[in-house]
């Protein structure tokens, strides 16, 4: 139930650095959406958090995250290098499947996230109409089918099986930003990422294009959340 006279907290969670990633763009695309969208809905509280990439202390955090903040929708980003547009996350699966280790030093391959739990989870948040809504801006957008097998899909996993059917959340992976040095990053496949020849340059979108995509998440996810109770 949406309550027009109380603050709606919008949780937005972002990554730190990991291995080939110096500087997480993911949290540079939050703070900036943070920024916009309380100007563009000065009604939310927009809380944010950083999460470990790590498999065993993500999914803790994340958790204590949703229950501190109790938001009505949630949102999870992390960096998908080597991707040339901001990926809005349709499926999480239930494999952890690393082929480099975590900041743990953990690397596990072939291993289910959650024994005898459902092969996958969509997102709940509209994807295709917050897609269709930063392409009719002509960002730099995409529907995406895999999350990867790495630290941001078992979080995007974990999410969505914590928050349960009622709370709209899902997975945004950002590419590299352009004002963020993105050849210094190197592209993981496990983790979403894209392999590029070193020869070519990194493909990257600007900041303010991909916050603006991640705005447009949460505002369309609010505006549908608010039809919904009319
Ligand atoms: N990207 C990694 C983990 C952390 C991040 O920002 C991934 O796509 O799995």
């Amino acid at each position: 139930m949406i309550d027009q006279q109380k603050q709606l907290t919008v949780l937005l969670t972002y990554f730190g650095a990991f291995e080939g990633v110096p500087l997480n763009p993911s949290q540079a695309v939050v703070d900036e959406a943070t920024r916009l969208l309380y100007s563009s809905a000065p009604h939310l509280r927009i809380e944010t958090r950083e999460l470990p990439v790590t498999f065993a202390g993500s999914g803790k955090a994340l958790a204590v995250a949703l229950d501190e903040t109790r938001p009505v929708l949630a949102i999870s980003c992390g960096v998908a290098v080597g991707r040339d547009s901001v990926s809005l996350e349709r499926v999480a699966i239930n494999l952890d499947d690393a082929r480099i280790a975590d900041n743990d030093g953990f690397q596990p391959t072939d291993a289910p996230i959650t024994e005898d739990a459902p092969a996958a989870y969509f997102s709940t948040l509209p994807t295709r109409a917050s897609w269709q809504a930063a392409v009719a801006e002509n960002l730099p957008v995409s529907l995406s089918y895999s999350a990867g097998t790495y630290v941001c899909n078992h979080v995007f996993y974990s999410l969505m099986s914590l928050v349960g059917p009622d709370v709209p959340a899902g997975f945004v992976h950002v590419p590299a930003i352009t004002e963020l040095h993105p050849d210094h990053m190197q592209a993981e496949t496990t983790a979403g990422g894209v392999p590029h020849p070193a020869t070519e340059k990194m493909p990257s979108v600007a900041l303010a294009e991909a916050a603006r995509v991640l705005e447009l998440v949460v505002l369309t996810t609010l505006a549908e959340l608010e039809s919904s109770e009319h």
